[in-house]
């Protein structure tokens, strides 16, 4: 049995160093803590809500018995603020999923109380043929932030966002990938906004989707392709391959989505990583 802990609590969260947003974040960071497990584990996730209103999990892809499954009123009562909640059960699918609020999750969700789950095979002669030396999570997330407040970002006339971020950082707070020439990274994107598409794009070549929403994609049907729409809930899982030594960007390429507050801060902002690709 692997035991795990998330704590809801509202936060001050930097997106870049100058930039300080007010967050709903789980055990204090956004996105909340990677959950790394290996197909078959047995878990028990004990859920406290410190918020100043009522939120639940859901457990994004995952096949689960329907208690377990997390919607508030569907399925559980609400944990209300000063409550727990346990979650209990045996993960039988590998893959990249997430887990996120299912309570209010148009302004929850929005303010951060996601995070990523990541389920390793049992069997992994898949993986060993992916043949990737680096594995990168990849969290899409908007925000609003107006006159030092912070609003649930949606598409919504008066909501729309001003601020981006991977992972919980804008660009250039974002973290750099590092790898050789010849070297695979498998980039697992995820879309953890529950409002935006982004067309996702990376520089230097195209990319082979093997995974869609944790599901293999079988070898005679994949495609590549160097831009791939990331919408919400949805997860893609990519190997890239560095070709070419230099600085390579990854990005999503609707324009203002890569500006902060709409302006470029050392040549891209919001939805940019770089990677840098030694020879
Ligand atoms: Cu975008």
């Amino acid at each position: 049995m692997k035991v795990f802990e998330l704590e809801a609590s509202v936060i001050r969260w930097n997106i870049l160093s100058h930039e300080r947003v007010s967050a709903y974040a789980f055990n204090k960071q956004v996105p909340g803590p990677r959950i790394e497990l290996t197909q078959g584990d047995r878990v028990r996730i004990h859920v406290k809500n410190d918020l100043p209103e009522s939120t639940t999990v859901h457990w994004h892809g995952l096949v689960l018995p329907n208690a377990m499954d997390g919607p508030a009123e569907i399925t559980q009562e609400p944990i209300e603020p000063g409550q727990s909640y346990i979650y209990q059960y045996t993960v039988r699918q590998p893959g990249t999923f997430m887990y996120h609020t299912h309570d209010h999750p148009d302004r929850q969700q929005a303010l951060g109380l996601y995070g990523a789950l990541i389920v390793r095979p049992k069997d992994t002669s898949r993986e060993d043929r992916l043949a990737y030396q680096h594995d990168v999570v990849v969290q899409l997330q908007e925000w609003l932030e107006r006159e030092g407040f912070t609003y649930p970002a949606m598409l919504m006339e008066g909501a729309l966002p001003n601020f981006f971020t991977i992972n919980g950082k804008a660009y250039p707070d974002t973290e750099p990938i590092r790898m050789r020439v010849g070297k695979r990274v498998r980039i697992r994107f995820i879309g953890t906004n529950n409002n935006f598409i982004h067309p996702m794009h990376i520089h230097g070549g195209p990319f082979e989707i093997v995974e869609t929403d944790g599901n293999p994609v079988p070898e005679g049907a994949r495609f590549l392709k160097d831009t791939i729409n990331v919408g919400p809930g949805e997860r893609y899982d990519v190997i890239w391959t560095a070709r070419r030594h230099g600085r390579w960007l990854l990005h999503c390429h609707i324009p203002h989505h890569t500006t902060n507050e709409n302006v470029e801060e050392e040549g891209a902002g919001g939805l940019t990583a770089l990677i840098e690709v030694a020879p």
